[in-house]
């Protein structure tokens, strides 16, 4: 290990708490310190080159180490560093990349209120919406459902609004107001013998169940991830979610597309809700707005909340100090131009996402692959025991685990989700990318299933 990193490991495991981590065996492993990136490549400290399968966390698509995006930022500190956006106060970024965003936005969503990470915004959403009902004179109306295995962020309030229970465990008592419906995930929640448009239809109906039991006039929004990423790339059954805008028109609840990871191009369309033809009254957005060169988030807002803001003189008493901070605003305006001019989010539909789709049917038929499922460039490979009946390997995790260490270990980065491996590469890849991961990919199943080669049943 060169000599400037070799103290690093040490230094971390003394000094820095990470996010979602057993602290106590990173402490006893130490951290991997990842040192440069250059295009869809990342580099460990020691000097192994590792193809990027993850975007850094779903956030790098147009790659590492552009140039352009550091110019901007860099051209953006020397004319106006920061100014806040309080007080009746804007500059010129925050302005053209608002313009920007409600041109590529879909066409009720022509406002932006900005934050800096993805649970800010979801914060943002949820003051919006409930601030929404009580301009509307239904104050009762307070009432958020989601899914299980949502992933909305980590605050108390966004962390509340997602599902996960391991999230909850830390905020205990959970913020009140939020409800949690079934997934939309055919894999693993499917009955014996139901197809996906039956399960799709069951997890629609979970969620007007839940307003019924509610009571409707208590019930806000429904807030969802067109696809649900950090729960494992769920990508719900065809028919679920023109049967969830039927349902949230039906009881005249708000509809929150939370667009942190299928925002920007991931599903072929500049937003996800564009690609199913949801009309959601609200978006978040984060992680790639900027290619994750710097923080930027937002909630991209829709008419009728911004008419009922209007319509009141008073404050909405809510924002962040870097909220439309200039450099962020110039950064993402830069990434944005980039996305148009080199045709990423064109090429997803056209070329990145069915080649995905293409790699990831090769592996349809290996002994411990249950499923392999795409959308654009995001994707999921399902590891199993047995692939006839979908049953999971004993201790939900541990063989994600090893696979993941064999990706690594080959040079290839994909996340484990228990036992789901996901993907979510730069939409920079060219052929040559997807040949390399697949070689990859191969040699860590078969290893793989090496190991655990006694637990497979069919
Ligand atoms: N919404 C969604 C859909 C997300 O994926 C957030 C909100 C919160 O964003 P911030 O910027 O506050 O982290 C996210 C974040 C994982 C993983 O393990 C995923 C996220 C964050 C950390 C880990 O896949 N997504």
């Amino acid at each position: 290990m060169p000599q400037q990193y070799s103290q690093l490991k040490e230094l971390d495991a003394q000094h820095h708490l990470h996010p979602f981590t057993d602290h106590k065996s990173l402490r006893a492993d130490g951290a991997r310190v990842i040192v440069r990136g250059e295009g869809p490549y990342i580099w460990d400290s020691e000097g192994k080159r590792i193809l990027d399968g993850m975007s850094g966390l779903w956030t790098a698509s147009v790659g590492y180490g552009r140039e352009e995006l550091a110019d901007a930022a860099h051209a953006q500190m020397m004319e106006l560093a920061f100014y806040n956006t309080f007080f009746r106060t804007t500059h010129p970024a925050a302005v053209r990349l608002a313009r920007r965003l409600a041109e590529i936005a879909p066409e009720n969503l022509n406002n932006v209120f900005y934050g800096s990470s993805g649970s800010e915004s979801n914060d943002t959403a949820i003051r919006l919406i409930r601030h929404y009902w009580v301009l509307k004179g239904q104050p009762k109306r307070r009432i958020i459902i989601s899914r299980k295995t949502a992933y909305h962020g980590s605050t108390i309030a966004a962390g509340s609004m997602g599902g996960m229970s391991h999230v909850h465990q830390h905020s205990y008592p959970v913020y009140e107001g939020f409800r949690h419906v079934m997934d939309p995930y055919w894999f693993g929640e499917a009955l014996p013998g139901e197809t996906p448009e039956q399960l799709g239809l069951r997890a629609a109906r979970a969620l007007e169940e839940e307003i019924l039991r509610c009571g409707p006039e208590n019930v806000a929004a429904f807030a969802g991830e067109p696809v649900q990423g950090a729960g494992g790339v769920k990508i719900a059954p065809e028919n679920y979610w023109p049967e969830i805008q039927k349902i949230v028109d039906k009881y005249d609840i708000l509809f929150l597309a939370d667009e942190v990871i299928t925002g920007f191009g991931r599903l072929g369309t500049w937003f996800g809700s564009q690609y199913y033809g949801i009309k959601p009254d609200l978006i978040t957005f984060a992680k790639a707005a900027t290619s994750g060169y710097i923080p930027l988030s937002g909630v991209l807002v829709g008419d009728n909340i911004v008419d009922a803001l209007m319509a009141e003189d008073d404050d909405f008493n809510h924002g962040y100090t870097f909220s439309g901070h200039p450099v962020a605003c110039a950064v993402a305006l830069k990434n944005l131009e980039i996305m148009e001019r080199e045709n990423l989010i064109t090429r997803v539909k056209t070329e990145t996402g069915p080649a995905l789709a293409k790699l990831l049917a090769k592996f349809k038929d290996h002994p411990i692959v249950g499923e392999v499922r795409s959308v654009g460039m995001l994707g999921a490979i399902e590891l199993c025991a047995n692939k006839k009946t979908r049953q999971r390997f004993e201790k939900p995790g541990r063989v994600g685990l090893i696979c993941r260490n064999h990706f690594f270990n080959n040079g290839f980065i994909m996340r484990a989700v228990f036992d789901t491996m996901v993907c979510a590469p730069p939409l920079i890849w060219t052929q040559e990318h997807f040949d390399e991961a697949e070689a990859v990919i191969k040699t860590s199943l078969d290893a793989t299933y090496e190991a655990i080669k006694s637990e497979v049943t069919a």
